[in-house]
């Protein structure tokens, strides 16, 4: 199986499956120096991982990175970084009754269509178990970023099916269990997915992104645009089926006196762009939004097919998310921060004798980015009970 690597001179190639012994990764082109132990990995582990609440799959992992390789006397080396966890909680049973079975809506029948053979214990390398060497990669990027260049990315859930938050406070998506910007909607959203876990059906989301502290200049024209890096890794993310950037979609509707973001000695008047033109960081926070299917593992049967043809009654056990999105902040988190260390080195290693040619406009804060997304205020500013992020 190829393309399990990613990246230029920060690339990522992750290994390993579901139920298999480890999942693992290899980051090579790590710049020497930067301080990494075991214990810097768990804050967004725990964050990703599965057993933590009762609104995430029910496997419970340990998620323990070990790192053999790249790593001396706690210091990146600049050789191949290797990471390794064992899995240790796989309940490969759960899948005996599927394993010749196409889950509607899952990777069964493309990896068996293109493979002629798959690994059917808990999805085998299709698994969102993937997922976690990605956020143990972006560990690393996110570390480097902020030590260089004080860059911060921050992700939070911005939709659950049709709910959206009333308004935006960045400082409380660590206080709850859905990543979500609006303390005062935390019991609805508990209630609505215990009777979506109850009812075995599953549900969509939404996740937004911000990356604040960027310089400008990052980003390659023409074919590795920064925003076009940006889209193909956080489509390569299990279950993820659009991005956009900045207004996205949006800018459809909009004119172009309106989409512009106008430019002054202060600082952008907007930010439409989502911190991106040509392919080229603006020195704006850069603002990414990600939609995620429902999970298409559900106990509830339905007609599906064999891999011999045969119409049969598909019904999946095994510990599902009944919304795959509400664990996918701090992944989406690492390919971002994963995608701008590996432009910020290769802006350093074409451009970095140029230097500052005139005076930057100055970007704006993550929490005011955060608002320019849509018409969501401060919570503070919202009007109650009235969702002001309805636009789309
Ligand atoms: C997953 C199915 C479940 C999840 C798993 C992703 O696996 P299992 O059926 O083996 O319990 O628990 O997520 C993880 C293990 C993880 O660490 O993210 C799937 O089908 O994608």
């Amino acid at each position: 199986m190829s393309s399990n690597t990613f990246g230029k001179l920060l690339s990522v190639t992750t290994f390993g499956e579901s139920h298999g012994p480890a999942i693992g990764c290899v980051i090579d082109g790590c710049p020497p120096g930067i301080a990494i132990s075991p214990e810097d990995f768990r804050h967004d582990l725990e964050r990703r991982a599965t057993g933590r609440t009762r609104h995430t799959s029910q496997r419970h992992e340990a998620d323990e990175v070990e790192i053999l390789s790249g790593v001396y006397e706690g210091v990146t080396t600049g050789t191949p970084i290797a990471l390794l966890i064992r899995n240790t909680d796989q309940r490969s049973k759960d899948y005996t009754n599927i394993a010749e079975q196409f889950r509607p809506g899952h990777a069964d029948y493309t990896y068996w269509q293109k493979y002629g053979i798959r690994d059917p214990r808990g999805g085998g390398r299709s698994s969102a178990r993937e997922t976690t060497m990605r956020v143990a990669a972006g560990v690393i990027a996110k570390k480097w970023l902020a030590e260089r260049f004080g860059v911060r990315v921050q992700g939070y859930l911005s939709q659950i099916g049709d709910i959206t938050p009333h308004g935006i406070d960045l400082s409380v998506v660590e206080d709850n269990p859905f990543f979500w910007p609006d303390p005062r909607q935390v019991t609805e959203l508990e209630l609505y997915m215990d009777a979506l876990r109850k009812s075995g059906d599953s549900v969509g989301a939404r996740v937004d992104v911000i990356a604040e502290g960027l310089p400008p200049g990052w980003g390659e024209p023409i074919y590795g645009k920064l925003d076009g890096e940006l889209a193909a890794a956080l489509m390569s993310i299990n279950a993820v089926k659009g991005v956009e950037i900045g207004d996205g979609f949006d800018a459809v509707a909009q004119k172009g006196s309106e989409h512009r973001d106008h430019m002054a000695p202060t600082g952008f008047a907007s930010n439409h762009a989502g911190g991106v033109l040509g392919g080229i960081s603006t020195g704006q926070p850069l603002r990414c939004s990600v939609a995620f299917k429902p999970t298409s593992s559900l106990r509830l049967p339905v007609d599906s097919l064999d891999v011999h043809g045969n119409v049969v009654e598909v019904v999946t056990t095994g510990r599902h998310d009944p919304c795959v999105g509400i664990r996918a902040t701090p992944i989406c988190e690492a390919m971002v921060a994963l995608v701008l260390m590996d432009q910020a080195l290769r802006h350093r290693a074409q451009c970095g004798d140029v230097g500052q040619v005139s005076p930057r406009v100055p970007g704006a804060s993550a929490a005011s980015a955060a608002t320019d997304r849509d018409d969501s205020r401060p919570v503070g500013d919202a009007p109650t009970g009235k969702p002001a992020a309805g636009k789309r």
